[in-house]
């Protein structure tokens, strides 16, 4: 049993758009009506893919929803044709190429009975997020169904949970017994708290964690308030390093102690706001990087290309590699599309700590596999999408059949009919 770090990416979907459907994401709602490039984005992600396996890391996927969700507008009494244009926005949504978001995920070291515990997130704060979960659960029962797993449900509603975006696992090694941090919140000033501590604590029941190795830290109100509709556009941990921004936490000092006596060689990467603004790091999205252990044990940060045109964040960054820090390495990736609707390196991935050899290897890749997806998005996804095209027939049957191609060339038939 080889248990190590996979980051499951998800394929941006032919439908992606700006619609501004997300109060609170400052990127989204700033590109609401743009015309957005979902042939490009997908690309992106693929290249950010390429990038991870050339570092040595493990690759898998996830994939796009169907588009639009004609069984969620039926429950609502609507068909596309006749659905107001905010109803038809919310059905046709790409969110679910936000990963961060499909789940939160326990490691076998962590939980009671040594099993992987996944539980869906019930996104049930904003409406086009709020029915992506029937669809991650099915693909979540396909990718994980070996016993090594437990996929659960949602947490039922109004408890919003936004998954993996909002919990940080800090571990001496991937392998080995972890701490949990489930980041909840309460106020955000004039933007919706998304992850309730009511869902926190559930999953925390639920997964089986140790409560003494189980922490529960309030994100602070201001940062929502600034922009930070998820902890991990503030935060982010990987093995023994937090990596955060002084203002992420409603209070800091309570959770640093907490977190130095559950893992005495914890290391606290905090930059200062007086260095990087609360207004930088979330415009630059510093924070929303993949924080990774290179097969050299290295650690090195992933990080989107509007960090290296931040000057104040470049900065930080060029100053903390010739220091002595933890961040050994930057890498920098361009996922501009998907960064247009509030989503950077860190919202385009799951991390599953598993042995490999128990997932469906329909849902890992390497550089073959990759160039097969980009070849059936090059051919199918749209080059463009105009906001006011959203009501189009043509434009819906090309998003529904480049999504069956993709299908059908990874050869995943269970999800054809949804
Ligand atoms: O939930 N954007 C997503 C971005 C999610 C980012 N994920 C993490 N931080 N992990 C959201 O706000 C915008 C869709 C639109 O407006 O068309 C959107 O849903």
């Amino acid at each position: 049993m080889m248990r190590t770090e996979i980051n499951f990416d998800g394929i941006v979907g032919p439908s992606h758009n700006y619609a501004g459907l997300s109060p609170g994401n400052l990127a989204a709602t700033r590109n609401r009506g743009q015309r957005s490039h979902p042939r490009a984005a997908a690309l992106q992600g693929i290249a950010k893919m390429r990038a991870n396996l050339a570092l040595g890391l493990p690759q898998g996927i996830l994939l796009p929803h169907a588009r639009p969700d004609h069984a969620w507008l039926a429950q609502l009494g609507l068909s596309y044709a006749h659905a107001p244009p905010h109803s038809q926005a919310q059905a046709l949504s790409a969110s679910p190429m936000w990963a961060a978001n499909a789940a939160t995920v326990s490691p076998a070291p962590d939980t009671a009975d040594r099993r992987c515990h996944l539980t869906v997130a019930n996104l049930a704060t904003l409406p086009h997020r709020s029915h992506e979960w029937p669809e991650t659960l099915a693909q979540l029962r396909l990718a994980f169904a070996d016993p090594a797993f437990v996929v659960h449900p949602p947490v039922p509603a109004p408890f919003g949970d936004e998954g993996a975006a909002n919990h940080m696992r800090l571990a001496p090694a991937h392998d080995a017994q972890g701490v949990e941090v489930f980041v909840y919140g309460i106020a955000g000033g004039p933007f919706p708290a998304r992850q309730h501590p009511d869902a926190s604590a559930a999953i925390a029941r639920r997964h089986l964690l140790d409560p003494d190795r189980t922490l529960f830290v309030q994100q602070s109100e201001e940062a929502i308030a600034a922009g930070a509709f998820h902890n991990d556009v503030v935060a982010v941990a990987n093995g023994r390093v937090l990596f955060a921004h002084e203002k992420a936490f409603a209070d800091k000092h309570h959770f640093y102690e907490q977190l130095h006596r559950a893992l005495p060689e914890v290391e606290i990467v905090e930059v200062p706001d007086a260095e990087v603004s609360l207004a930088d790091a979330i415009s630059s999205y510093l924070f929303n990087a993949q924080l990774v252990a290179l097969p050299s044990g290295a650690t090195a940060l992933i990080v989107p290309s509007e960090a290296r045109d931040t000057p104040s964040v470049w900065n930080w960054l060029q100053a903390h590699l010739a220091g002595n820090g933890p961040i050994r390495q930057v890498e920098v990736v361009d996922v501009r599309e998907s960064m247009a609707n509030g989503g950077g390196p860190a919202c385009l991935r799951l991390r599953v700590v598993a042995d490999p050899a128990t997932v469906d290897p329909r849902f890992l890749v390497d550089a073959a596999r990759l160039d097969r997806i980009a070849a059936v998005i090059e051919t199918h996804w749209p080059e463009a999408i105009d906001p006011t095209q959203l009501a189009e027939p043509a434009l819906l049957d090309r998003i529904e059949s480049a999504r069956r191609a993709l299908l059908d060339v990874l050869g995943i038939v269970e999800l054809r009919d949804r």
